[in-house]
């Protein structure tokens, strides 16, 4: 007589990952969210322990599947009309020659918050419907990429530099070579303390300050510099701005993206359910390549009022604020906006472009406040 099982103890049996999956590192509910694409996963931004977020989990954008990359038999070129002589590195080669440095810096998604701004415009959008979750702030360690270039001999016409990955969909996306051989611009191969993971791009990947994620090319496999203007799709189709009140230059369809606007980001789910009981609302704000200057917030039809910023600071990283509140049970809607050192602040709409890029107007958070049971309610009195 064969043995019958029952449903708990089939379940007690781990489900081996799909042989399908598209991304190397585990991406649970409880720290990500799914966007349904295989390839991108946000960071759940009340799932942001400290000032960094961690490796497992830091948002995922990819074009291609994660590929799995041998460090042993990597290498990484650098050539075209904008250098002397072509060069080129091996891992360790990479690792040994040139100064380490460390910088801490946040990549934001030009689409983050692309499922928002489609509600904004009361439509949706074929990109990757990201929440808030496309942004996260890592320290990344490698060496400078203006070494790099120093070593293969820069032309003094040389104007663009574009990295280019290994990936199936061969990304790559220039930068003007000024922001290429900027102090800050680095060839990270750690993340965290860790070497790169498969998913942000061991062994190697490009880290721009300030500019949208897409600058930030990962699995890098080879380094353009030409005395010519270059043209990637990323810089041509996609991750520039369409629609009317745009005009580009040709071949772009639109306004090439660089910086990322200021925005924030709120530290609750959305909606946000909390108790009626003294509590810090925390959060952080991102302005690109500017520095937040202020924070402010208002609770339903109240003032604006500020809010505390807590270090570090950081140039090119998020900064952290908080606001202490004790809510009254019910429905409220939470709005917080930031100023730049610029002046810049978020706007009350977010210009409509087709592709669904730069939210960054002053977002309606609602909240739903519970009543906090009270001992006498609890005994039933
Ligand atoms: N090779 C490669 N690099 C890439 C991408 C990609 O698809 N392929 N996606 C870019 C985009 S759009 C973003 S937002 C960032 C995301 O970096 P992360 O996955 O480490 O968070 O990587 C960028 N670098
Ligand atoms: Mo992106």
């Amino acid at each position: 007589m064969g043995r019958r099982y029952m449903a708990g103890e089939r379940a007690a049996v781990p489900a081996a990952p799909p042989a399908d999956r598209k991304v190397v590192k585990p991406t649970p509910p409880e720290l990500m969210e799914d966007t349904g694409t295989g390839v991108d996963f946000g960071t759940r931004p009340d799932r942001i322990p400290g000032f960094l977020v961690p490796n497992d989990r830091f948002y995922i954008r990819s074009h291609a599947p994660t590929p799995r990359v041998d460090a042993a038999s990597w290498a990484l070129r650098i050539e075209g009309s904008g250098v002397r002589r072509p060069v080129s590195f091996n891992y360790a080669e990479l690792c040994e020659r040139f100064p380490l440095v460390s910088v801490i810096r946040t990549i934001e998604c030009a689409g983050n918050r692309r499922v928002l701004l489609g509600e904004e415009h009361g439509r949706t959008f074929e990109g990757t419907p990201w929440g808030r979750g496309a942004i996260g702030t890592a320290e990344w360690t490698g060496v400078r990429l203006r070494d790099l270039l120093e070593s293969a001999g820069v032309t003094s016409g040389a104007r663009e530099v574009m990295p280019e990955s290994l990936d199936d969909v061969r990304f790559r996306r220039p930068l003007p070579l000024a922001k290429a051989t900027s102090d800050d611009t680095v060839v990270a191969l750690a993340m965290n303390g860790e070497p790169l993971p498969a998913d942000h791009g061991f062994p190697a990947r490009v880290v721009v300050t300030g500019w949208l994620g897409a600058a930030s090319v990962k699995w890098l496999s080879r380094i353009e510099v030409s005395e010519q203007r270059l043209y990637s799709p990323w810089n041509t189709e996609d991750y520039v701005l369409i629609g009317s009140g745009f005009s580009g230059e040709e071949p772009a369809r639109g306004p090439v993206i660089t910086t990322v606007p200021v925005a924030v980001l709120v530290e609750l789910p959305w909606p946000a359910r909390l108790r009626a009981v003294p509590q810090m609302i925390r959060g952080r704000a991102f302005a690109g390549e500017n520095a937040i200057a202020t924070v402010e917030y208002r609770l339903d039809d109240g003032p604006w009022q500020l809010a505390r910023l807590e270090g570090p600071e950081v140039p090119g990283a998020w900064v952290r604020w908080q606001f202490a509140w004790t809510p009254q049970p019910g429905e409220h809607t939470l709005r917080v906006r930031a100023i730049d050192d610029h002046g810049d602040t978020q706007p009350a709409a977010s210009a409509y472009n087709e592709l669904g890029y730069l939210q960054h107007s002053v977002l309606a958070h609602p909240l739903r406040v519970e009543d906090v049971p009270t001992p006498e309610r609890e005994a039933g009195r």
